[in-house]
């Protein structure tokens, strides 16, 4: 790609490794505090540490992981940004770097242990909430220089079908920017006038729902870029095609269409919420998981295709002729396999009755490490080991490959360890945030100790597996040796259905989620504001719902 572009990739990519590097090290200290065998010095707060890592690894890394990525891959696909598209591009990392650099501070500070979801009526220093603002309309910038760039495509050249990859980039940026209207109200009409003592109470119900209307299409913020790769990049690094383009556009729409009118299943127990539309929007959740399980159809497609091409007969043959030696294969495919398991415990997270069971307890962190954590990194993991030496001139040696396999494994193992035994340990209760590992020495919850050991046991691998990929990424952007690396653009199926044009009409898509969004919230939010439940606990006095 431009060269210019790779600088503007790059620099995405150095603050996200940065970003892992230190999230994970906050990572381990929990996983050692959770043991109940280490006390963490200096007087650092077990939520500081939260935060540091929530923050740190689920908005930061993923969020300028995903940016460079969509730069690279439109910039690969359509053609190099103009110089003002790509300025544009530096003024929004430049707004999310700077706005990164503000709230880490007031974290560190201890002024803001509010953990990434800042829910109300945990309050923060107001510069916290300004920097995670930075970041976020740093982040819109950049997703207007992708609409610009892929309307530019369109415009020289009428009539065809768009590059994948940059239609898949504006349907990740698009659903990016509808969710964020739901934390920018929060955030701007709320709690920073909260925060800045300018009102003197906030009302938590309409703060909570409106961080979980952002909150779930964020999830698909992180999966969709993972979903980028698998669709597009992996069907070429095993040597196959694309099994269908228009299936792949098909499930974007569908994510930008569902992904956003089912924050309550976030708050199913929550009160002040009437339950018939809890109940409706249970039903959308299980309408979002039809792209994924679309997702798993088209990629077991072109497995199965590519192995018959290679001489595999019977159901699962192409197991055998996959390219497990090839690290830009192995570290994405193994995060397909934990997403199938953290798919299912998402069904069960869905589930209302189900929800009772799990909510608040571990499982639910077990869930997002297979999910974010696994599904999503190790696909980015996979990426950084071709796109780091492909976009600045430098090759990805048998050696690093290698280097990416034992990362591979660290990650697989690490993760078996610690979200089986958050999964575990979250059906007898244990919850999820907590800083009294022990609790006093209570029978039970010394009862959950044994799986802690064995969090502790899988973090550490983690910590050892982030550690690897960080030196791994210096390596390859400063000093693998110069060359050559594939930009691996998979083509599509000759066989593949042809892509319907309504796809590329986004105004069509954004109406329709707008109509979904209306139906789904319009009348749980006047519920709220009306009829505020008086005597709920938590709801009275101190958030002033009186
Ligand atoms: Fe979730 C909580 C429901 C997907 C992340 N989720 C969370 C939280 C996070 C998160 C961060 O309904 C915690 C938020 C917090 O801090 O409180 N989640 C779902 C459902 C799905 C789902 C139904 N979640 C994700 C993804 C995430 C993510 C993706 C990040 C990237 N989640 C919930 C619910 C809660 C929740 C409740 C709230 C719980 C509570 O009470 O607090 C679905 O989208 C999942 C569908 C996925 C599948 C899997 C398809 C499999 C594929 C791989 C194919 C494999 C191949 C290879 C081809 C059905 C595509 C395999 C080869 C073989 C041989 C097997």
């Amino acid at each position: 790609i431009n060269p210019k572009d790779a600088k503007l990739t790059m620099a995405h990519f150095y603050v996200a490794f940065i970003s892992l590097f230190l999230g994970a090290t906050a990572g381990l200290l929990q996983v050692l505090v959770r043991s109940g065998k280490v006390t963490l010095p200096a007087g650092i707060q077990y939520y500081q540490v939260l935060t540091v890592h929530g923050v740190l690894l689920a908005l930061v890394f993923t969020t300028f992981f995903i940016i460079g990525f969509i730069f690279a891959t439109q910039s690969k696909t359509c053609g190099s940004y103009t110089d003002g598209e790509r300025r544009w591009g530096w003024i929004g990392y430049w707004m999310m770097t700077v706005g990164v650099a503000i709230a880490a501070t007031f974290i560190l500070l201890g002024e803001a242990s509010v953990l990434y979801t800042m829910y109300a009526p945990m309050m923060a220093h107001p510069m916290h909430y300004i920097g995670l603002t930075l970041v976020v309309v740093g982040s819109w910038v950049c997703g207007f220089v992708v609409f610009h760039r892929h309307a530019r495509w369109r415009k020289e050249n009428r009539g065809q079908v768009t590059p994948l990859l940059s239609y898949m980039g504006v349907m990740t940026m698009i659903m990016w920017l509808v969710a964020c209207l739901g934390l920018a109200t929060t955030v701007l009409v709320q709690i920073i006038p909260w925060s800045l003592g300018l009102v003197p109470t906030i009302d938590v119900l309409i703060s909570r729902t409106l961080f979980w209307y952002f909150g779930h299409p964020l999830v698909y913020f992180w999966l969709l870029p993972a979903y980028m790769a698998w669709y597009v990049v992996v069907p070429k690094v095993i040597g196959g095609k694309i099994f269908s383009d228009a299936l792949a556009r098909l499930s974007f729409v569908l994510f930008i269409l569902f992904s956003i009118p089912v924050g309550f299943h976030h708050q199913l127990l929550e009160p002040g919420i009437d339950p018939f539309w809890k109940y409706l929007q249970v039903v959308l959740t299980f309408l979002v998981v039809i792209p994924s399980l679309m997702t798993a159809f088209a990629l077991f497609a072109t497995f199965e295709m590519r192995g018959r091409e290679l001489g595999a007969t019977g159901l699962l043959g192409w197991w055998k002729k996959m390219p497990w030696k090839d690290a830009r294969f192995f570290a994405p495919f193994m995060g397909m396999l934990f997403f199938a398991a953290g798919g299912a415990g998402g069904l069960v997270n869905a589930s209302h009755q189900l929800n009772q069971v799990v909510h608040n307890t571990i499982w639910v962190t077990g869930h997002f490490h297979l999910t974010v954590g696994s599904a999503v990194a190790m696909t980015f993991f996979g990426v950084a080991f071709w796109i780091v030496p492909s976009i600045t001139g430098r090759t990805l040696t048998p050696k690093v490959n290698k280097l990416g396999l034992i990362q591979t494994w660290l990650w697989t193992i690490g993760m078996l360890f610690m979200s089986g035994a958050m999964h575990t340990a979250g059906l007898y209760g244990a919850p999820r945030r907590s800083a009294f590992s022990t609790y006093a020495g209570n029978e039970d919850t010394l009862a959950w100790i044994p799986y802690q050991i064995a969090q502790a046991v899988g973090g550490t691998f983690l910590f050892l597996g982030a550690l690897l990929m960080v030196y791994i990424f210096v390596y390859l952007a400063f000093y693998a040796p110069k060359g050559e690396t594939e930009f691996p653009v998979g083509e599509v199926h000759d066989q593949a259905e042809k892509v319907p044009a309504v796809f590329e009409n986004f105004k069509l898509w954004v109406a329709i989620t707008f109509a979904l969004v209306l139906f789904a919230y319009t009348i749980p939010f006047i519920d709220m504001i009306q009829n505020a439940p008086p005597g709920s606990p938590g709801y009275t006095n101190v958030i002033g719902r009186q």
